[in-house]
């Protein structure tokens, strides 16, 4: 593997959030998009993810002709700065029609709304010159197991990637996987889930995923292989690399905050596929804490980073010989502490 392949960084407006949560208010005050996407040039990344209405604010509200030039500007506010759309999601557990559930949800009219909005959502991508979609399925599942059918959920969807497919050839579709939060169960936990219910789909060659540390995780697997997993089916199209304390709410930490040595697993297993080489980011999805201060608020970002690079530097540098005599005598203690000491900066 040429040691010199470098990665490109992406995060997303939200990654740089004002520390709201359910008990409590903002830490900090709002800021602009414009604000943002200066940070984000500053700080050297090269792209940003959006959901659809990140990229035009209250987008239900507008009429298509309203929806195309707030995205055209929102291009020309990117090309300007040379930064990069990585991808689109739409956001489909805000609105009242997704109450119970965006593609899964038991009334049709609420199953339309979904994806009707997904179908805009491809629009503005387009218009921002990118191919790619990520579907967060985050309500998809049930607080109840009674409350749904199941079964018939795959079906519905198929149906909705099947429809944003047919709705243009050329985007592509990354399903994020998370297995809880908000709900009880999803009907996608993992990313065996999501590349099996892309095989059902009309373009299975479409349809890929976007693997986040801290949601595989909560499913109780290592993310590291979720990686290779994916990459063994040339399906790992975006990363969202975080931290994750055990299982409890979605935390975002930093990356290798929590578990450095989970962290360096991740960046091997990127490095083995050669993750990016094929134009793919490496997107942080990691939050502020809370008790962050206005000054230091990209300081988790701009962490991440470095950590990653300087895990990358570590996976390089790897004693690969050693390890695998260790491998070979099955001497699994003495290759444990390999990877401690090396991790450790022996
Ligand atoms: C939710 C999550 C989202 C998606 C984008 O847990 O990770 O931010 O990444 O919709
Ligand atoms: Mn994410």
């Amino acid at each position: 593997m040429p040691k010199e392949r470098t990665y490109r960084f992406c995060f997303g407006p939200w990654n740089l959030s004002e520390g709201q949560d359910p008990y409590g208010p903002p830490t900090r005050p709002a800021q602009t998009f414009d604000w943002k996407l200066g940070k984000l040039r500053e700080l050297g990344f090269e792209a940003m993810m959006f959901h659809d209405d990140d990229a035009v604010p209250d987008v239900d509200s507008k009429t298509d002709a309203q929806v195309a030039r707030e995205a055209r500007e929102l291009r020309k506010k990117l090309r300007d700065a040379g930064v990069a759309a990585e991808i689109v999601a739409p956001r489909l557990w805000f609105d009242p029609h997704t109450i119970d559930g965006a593609y899964t949800n038991n009334d049709a009219r609420c199953r339309r709304y979904a994806i009707d909005r997904s179908r805009r959502c491809i629009d503005i991508a387009k218009m921002l010159d990118c191919d790619l979609i990520v579907l967060w399925l985050a309500r998809e599942g049930s607080y109840i197991r009674e409350s749904k059918n199941a079964r018939k959920c795959v079906d519905y969807l198929v149906e909705a990637v099947d429809a944003m497919l047919e709705h243009d050839p050329k985007i592509r579709i990354a399903i994020e996987p998370k297995p809880n939060e908000p709900m009880d169960l999803a009907y996608i936990p993992t990313i065996g889930h999501a590349l099996a219910l892309a095989q059902l789909t009309r373009d299975p060659k479409r349809v890929g995923c976007l693997i986040e540390s801290a949601h595989a995780l909560l499913a109780g697997l290592d993310p590291a292989d979720e990686i290779d997993f994916a990459c063994a089916f040339g399906k790992l199209w975006s990363l969202h690399l975080n931290d994750q304390n055990g299982l409890k709410f979605d935390q975002d930490k930093p990356f290798g905050s929590a578990n450095l040595r989970v962290a360096f697993n991740q960046v091997r297993a990127l490095e083995r596929n050669r993750y990016g080489a094929r134009g793919e980011y490496v997107a942080f999805d990691v939050h502020p804490f809370r008790t962050t201060r206005p000054e230091h608020w990209t300081l988790h970002l701009e962490n991440s980073r470095r950590t990653f690079l300087r895990l990358v530097e570590k996976a390089r540098t790897y004693p690969e010989a050693e390890a695998r005599q260790l491998v070979a005598d099955r001497n699994y203690a003495a290759l444990d502490q390999l990877v401690l000491e090396h991790l450790m900066g022996r």
